[in-house]
């Protein structure tokens, strides 16, 4: 393809070749198929190039993702009002008049905010990478923005630039750092959209008169030019530059460009992304630009799919309560058990598990959401080796089974995951995590290698188990007791 010219390059039709898949549950971001007006570096690049773009994501298997604004500050109250929903939708769920939202700004004061404490949280966790939300639906840019005065440098008494404190750590404590952007929706801006939400009326779904304003121009004179500054000034982040919501909500793909127009990023909107994300090399995008653009990850959001991907790189992101965005009365965290399942049932897909902190308004992370992860970082310290730069699993059945009865919200046949025990591969080893302990024997069928010895991954002085195998069936003798409560990793050597 390199050796292609820019001229034939444009007139090949390119297929999205996610053909539109389910994202956040019942919702499709079509990535038909479309002519790229600007091909993208998927577009351009080798295999191999993509490999080696891919490396450090495709071996990092767990990353954090952090929600953070001035939707802190209401923290899921708006005039002593419980507002129902995720704590960064409180502007578009309450219908807060944009001047009112932007009087957050004087209030937010994060003067508790530790960059360094973050990162190192993240690294205490296991994660090797961290995506921030640089600006929101709500169009507050969380960096020093030249572009926009609406940004936490230019108008809050706090003054600093969060995002730069954390490219510096980051760089400083080696772990990668991306940049969430809302690109479509931008509730602030004049001519940025909104997703229909409540009573807000066609065709803009706007709230307040101050939203109204033509899209291209909000495009051209805050997204892209944003985009701009986050691409150039903070060093060799962002290493991701995540997307999100490029189509009115429910809105299906019909080829027909002044609908696309009218609903979401048409392919010339995102061509001129496109364009400045070509500028960096190194760059990982996901599958949220829009405009026909599949990028280089599926993004299911709040849920594991039964199967992963084949044949596409993707991340699950989740909260670890209810919400992305802090709100002062979710306390439904997940426990230490299904956050550390999750993990595992993700790569033992092939999968990246992002999961969300949400900081509130003085920059503190919420004490329960760093005492989770510090447990899953007390597992990964010992048993990080069955999880990092693994492939997916050799079996398969294990991850559970279409129900012959259960009907999903989609009307098929609904997935049910079991969680008896899960399993990766790197080089000779397959790992298998027991989420339950056998009484006395792991008992395998379908193993594909031979088996030449066996180990608990937790065990420091890795004594030898007792392997048979017969044919396709191997039976490793375990000790009485698991070594975790959560998952204890048995280690098969194999040829
Ligand atoms: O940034 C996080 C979310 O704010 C954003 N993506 C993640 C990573 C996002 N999640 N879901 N959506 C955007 C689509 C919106 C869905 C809903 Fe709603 C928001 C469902 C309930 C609240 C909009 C408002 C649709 C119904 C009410």
């Amino acid at each position: 393809m390199k050796t292609l010219s820019f001229g034939l390059l444009v007139s090949l039709v390119i297929a999205g070749s996610t053909g539109g898949r389910a994202q956040v549950q019942n919702e499709k971001w079509p990535t038909r198929a479309v002519k790229h007006p600007v091909p993208s570096v998927q577009d351009t690049e080798s295999a191999a190039e993509k490999d080696a773009r891919m490396k450090w994501f495709r071996e990092a298997r767990f990353g954090m993702f952090i929600h953070w604004g001035l939707y802190a500050i209401p923290a899921g109250k708006w005039n002593g009002q419980d507002v129902p929903g995720i704590g960064e939708w409180i502007m578009n769920r309450a219908s807060i008049p944009v001047a009112d939202y932007k009087a957050l700004d004087t209030k937010f004061n994060p003067t508790q905010f530790d960059a360094h404490a973050v990162v190192a949280l993240a690294k205490a966790a296991g994660m090797k990478y961290i995506v921030i939300t640089t600006k929101h639906h709500d169009g507050f840019a969380m960096y020093d923005s030249k572009v926009d005065p609406f940004n936490i440098v230019n108008a809050t008494p706090y003054h600093k630039d969060p995002i730069r404190a954390l490219a510096e750590e980051a760089q400083k404590q080696g772990i990668k750092f991306g940049f969430y952007y809302s690109q479509y929706q931008d509730w602030t801006a004049p001519g940025g959209a909104a997703y229909k939400t409540g009573d807000h009326k066609p065709p803009t779904y706007h709230w307040d008169p101050a939203q109204n304003g033509d899209f291209a121009t909000y495009l051209h004179t805050k997204a892209i030019p944003q985009l701009k500054e986050l691409l150039t000034n903070y060093g060799t982040s962002p290493a991701i530059i995540w997307f999100d919501t490029p189509y009115e909500s429910g809105y299906r793909s019909t080829d027909n460009p002044d609908l696309d127009k009218a609903h979401g990023m048409t392919p010339e909107w995102a061509g001129e992304i496109v364009q400045l994300l070509n500028s960096r090399k190194d760059l990982i995008w996901n599958n949220r630009l829009g405009g026909g653009y599949p990028g280089d990850t599926e993004t299911p959001e709040q849920y594991i799919p039964a199967q992963g991907y084949p044949g596409r790189d993707w991340e699950s992101c989740m909260t670890i309560n209810d919400t992305w965005g802090y709100k002062s009365s979710d306390h439904n965290f997940k426990s230490t058990e299904t956050l550390l399942r999750n993990l595992i049932d993700i790569a033992s897909k092939g999968g990246n598990y992002l999961l969300n902190i949400g900081p509130d308004a003085m920059g503190n992370v919420p004490s329960e959401e760093v005492q989770h992860l510090e447990a899953i970082g007390k597992w990964m310290d010992v048993n990080g080796e069955s999880v990092y730069a693994t492939k997916a699993t050799l079996f398969g059945p294990e991850a559970g089974s279409v129900s012959k009865t259960e009907m999903g919200k989609d009307g098929k046949p609904k997935f049910v995951p079991e969680w008896k025990w899960r399993s990766t591969t790197k080089g000779d080893k397959v790992y298998v995590h027991l989420f339950e302990w056998p009484n006395g024997t792991l008992h395998l069928d379908k193993v594909p290698r031979s088996v030449t010895g066996a180990y608990l991954l937790a065990d420091p002085s890795q004594k030898a188990l007792k392997v048979s195998q017969k044919g396709q069936t191997v039976e490793v003798s375990l000790p009485a007791k698991a070594l975790d409560p959560i998952a204890t990793v048995v280690v098969l050597k194999t040829r």
